[in-house]
């Protein structure tokens, strides 16, 4: 004990200590970005602040996600935002497979015109081999997909009449995300279909330099309370709309086995919470489409043989599609569509 003073046992004690401690608590970089289109209202948000909450206390605060909404992170450009997770410049985002679509072309698979007649159609096709493709090639872009939710089925709103007929559309002016299938669909349609981001697009609601727009009821329209500036929606479920939850592969390869599972488990639970939220009141009950009747909207139903009338004006559009989306996808997802309508 003469040689080794009681000071420096405890010296190298604690220096012992200290340096195991990193290894335990693993030291990640102290905020993760997450980014979001939409605000923290509706489904769609509410589950970004529902996985940052879940994740930082199931990591004990080693992953700390912050939420970027209304599309902070990509500056304006929302068919940015694969590009910005592949880079590692958004280490997750909640998106829309609509604004990922120029980077991963297959995924207009689900902005067919007129394809998914049910949710049971679009699941079964989620499930099966379509949906697992689709995870497959967005693995090979470098990003790792960790669940499917969703925006929902597309209905089309303006403020000018009551859209009944493809003649109803000709001229109006419609808002669409910059991805090329929305603007062949309406074109084809007769109407005057114009790229907007969505932030832009409410200032163009208000100041009335666009009719019309397209969005689900319960993620969007009713969160952004687009009754103020449209009267009147048709629903008319012309494309669906999947969100996935993603992370950037550079920031998925930095995480340890162990926290890894730990972000695949949450974000597998709360997007199946996400999607029932989508849903809740359209699919169960017709609670959410009252709701925008007593906020003043003005709804119209189409029924098969007016929908048809989309449809065959749509056609020319669907076919050429097949093309670009790859016509042994496309197969694979009607054989399902057919097999469960
Ligand atoms: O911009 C839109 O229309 C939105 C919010 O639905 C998407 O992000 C695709």
């Amino acid at each position: 004990m003469k040689r080794y003073p009681w000071v420096v046992f405890i010296l190298v004690a604690a220096l012992v200590v200290w340096a195991a401690a990193p290894a335990a608590a693993q030291q990640y970089k102290p905020e993760f970005k997450n980014s979001l289109v939409v605000g923290p209202a509706g489904p769609w948000g509410e589950a970004a602040i529902k996985f940052a909450d879940l994740l930082k206390e199931r990591t004990q605060g080693r992953i700390n996600v912050k939420n970027y909404f209304a599309g902070q992170l990509f500056a304006g450009k929302q068919t940015n935002e694969f590009t910005l997770l592949n880079q590692g410049v958004a280490d997750f985002a909640l998106g829309s497979t609509i604004n990922w679509s120029p980077q991963v072309k297959e995924l207009n698979l689900f902005a067919m015109p007129f394809m998914y007649p049910s949710y049971k159609a679009l699941d079964a096709v989620q499930a099966g081999e379509p949906g697992k493709k689709l995870f497959k090639l967005i693995e090979e872009k470098g990003v790792i997909p960790l669940a499917w939710g969703e925006n929902g089925f597309r209905q089309v709103t303006n403020s000018k009449r009551p859209i009944k007929s493809p003649a109803d559309l000709e001229g109006l002016k419609i808002r669409v995300v910059g991805s090329p299938i929305f603007i062949d669909t309406f074109r084809a349609l007769g109407a005057n279909p114009v790229n907007m981001n969505w932030g832009e697009a409410q200032t163009a609601f208000q100041q009335g330099t666009v009719d019309g727009q397209e969005n689900p009821v319960v993620s969007v329209i009713t969160p952004f309370k687009l009754w103020t500036t449209q009267k009147h929606i048709t629903l008319w479920y012309y494309a669906i709309d999947p969100v996935i939850l993603a992370i950037s592969k550079i920031t998925w390869d930095a995480l340890t086995p162990a926290d890894r599972e730990i972000v695949r488990k949450t974000a597998e639970e709360v997007m199946a919470w996400e999607k029932k939220g989508a849903r809740a009141g359209l699919e169960d009950s017709n609670e959410a489409i009252e709701n925008l009747k007593k906020n003043g909207m003005e709804v119209v139903t189409l029924s098969a043989k007016d929908l048809d009338a989309f449809r065959a004006k749509t056609r020319a559009v669907y076919d050429k599609w097949v093309t670009e989306v790859g016509p042994d996808l496309v197969k694979a997802a009607e054989k399902i569509v057919a097999a469960t309508k």
